[in-house]
């Protein structure tokens, strides 16, 4: 026999990354694309940013959706339009872009301890922290799940507080059978390519507002207001490319959310009994889009710690992720002055594992994912009873 030996690795040293990474079909995106030059308009409110506003209002169920070029823009923006001061309670527990919009709104983010089951704010963890410098709370619906939306509802009204929520992941998801996107004064999503609706970059604020709604159109770019208006504004504008791959991937949406689902069922029936792996259940009052697939790792039981078992996967070419690491109480600038007590958080930090879901990752390849965990699980506990 001549060559390179067979590799009998299932994979074939093909690497999987987390992220949705969805695409639509070839002849849909040329299609696409081909109207979009044949028109010669890529920017400032064209038709297709003003049709995918129009389709993500309806699908939502809000009166507003407004167009930006991401998820972060979108959180300073609806900040600053909100004219706030003071503090914005915040959790921790989540990607940078939440807390870093509030700083660069001039607000001073508040760090929040999160439910150890939802993974989320709820009105019991902020209540604590309300006090006379607090202009609003900022939940986030983590994994698409839904943070507490009619608690913190009651409790921000009750105290005359802005509600906002960062809904970067929960395109597609609800909660007792409303969509996200109009809950609190305003919702803020992501149509990143790492996302389940794939808008290569893009992100859009929901809200029932009119007001808000009139001022965000205004400060999210230079085209659509007059020069008289006395707001703070930005180029904050989707282009046409973004919107046409937004369009596509809306139009799939409940197909990706069922190949999603069904790709959790499949997680869920492998890892089943593992000692000491826990998934997130999504399940309950929540929608879920199932573009996360999370578990967390309990070290004493599993007999080995999530950044063992990170090693492990990755040593397969499996790219499984810590998020959300560390936690940002703990990160500059913030933790300069003192770092909050936040034992969920750390616990959520040292303890969760995000693992491949997406087109590119077929059944065979999440049998080889399972058993991959299954055998560090085992030979890791067998080895720790011998030391005993
Ligand atoms: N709020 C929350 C709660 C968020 O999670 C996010 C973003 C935001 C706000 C802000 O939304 P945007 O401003 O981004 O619209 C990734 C995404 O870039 C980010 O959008 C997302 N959350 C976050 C959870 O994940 P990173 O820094 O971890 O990305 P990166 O480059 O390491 O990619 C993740 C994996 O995906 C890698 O394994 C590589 C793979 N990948 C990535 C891209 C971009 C690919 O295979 N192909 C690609 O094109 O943030």
């Amino acid at each position: 026999m001549t060559g390179a030996p067979p590799n009998h690795d299932p994979l074939n040293g093909k690497p999987l990354h987390v992220g949705q990474l969805n695409l639509p079909s070839t002849e849909s995106f040329r299609e696409a694309f081909d109207g979009l030059f044949d028109r010669r308009f890529f920017a400032n409110h064209g038709p297709l940013e003003r049709q995918l506003d129009r389709e993500l209002a309806q699908r939502f169920g809000v009166r507003h959706a407004i167009g930006v070029v991401n998820a972060t823009v979108a959180l300073m923006l609806t900040l600053r339009a909100l004219d706030l001061k003071g503090e914005v309670i915040v959790p921790a527990f989540t990607f940078p872009a939440t807390v870093q919009s509030v700083s660069w709104a001039g607000l001073k983010p508040v760090f929040c301890d999160v439910d150890p089951d939802s993974q989320t704010l709820t009105a019991q963890t902020v209540a604590p922290l309300i006090g006379p410098a607090t202009a609003a709370i900022m939940g986030v619906h983590v994994w698409g799940r839904a943070c507490d939306p009619i608690g913190l509802q009651e409790l921000s009204r009750r105290h005359g507080l802005k509600l906002l929520f960062d809904a970067a992941h929960a395109v597609g998801a609800g909660f007792r059978g409303r969509p996200i996107g109009g809950f609190g004064d305003a919702e803020i999503f992501s149509f990143h390519a790492t996302k389940i609706l794939n808008g290569v970059e893009g992100g859009c604020i929901t809200t029932d507002d009119d007001e808000l709604a009139a001022r965000l159109r205004k400060m999210r770019s230079f085209h659509e207001a007059d020069g008289s208006t006395p707001l703070f504004r930005m180029n904050a504008k989707m282009s046409e490319a973004q919107a046409a791959m937004a369009l596509l991937g809306l139009r799939d949406l409940d197909g990706l959310i069922e190949q999603n689902r069904r790709r959790y069922a499949l997680y869920l029936g492998h890892l089943d009994g593992i000692p000491g792996i826990r998934f997130i259940d999504y399940a309950g009052d929540e929608a879920s889009n199932y573009q996360y697939i999370v578990l967390s790792i309990d070290p004493p039981v599993a007999g080995l710690s999530r950044d063992m078992m990170l090693e492990r996967l990755r040593s397969r070419q499996i790219l499984a992720r810590r998020y959300f690491h560390p936690g940002m109480h703990r990160t500059l600038p913030y933790s300069a002055d003192s770092v909050p007590h936040l034992p969920v958080t750390d616990w959520l930090c040292d303890t969760l594992i995000q693992l491949p879901t997406s087109q590119q990752v077929s059944d065979r390849d999440i049998a080889t994912i399972c058993s991959t965990i299954r055998d560090a699980v085992m030979t890791s506990r067998d080895a720790a009873k011998e030391s005993a």
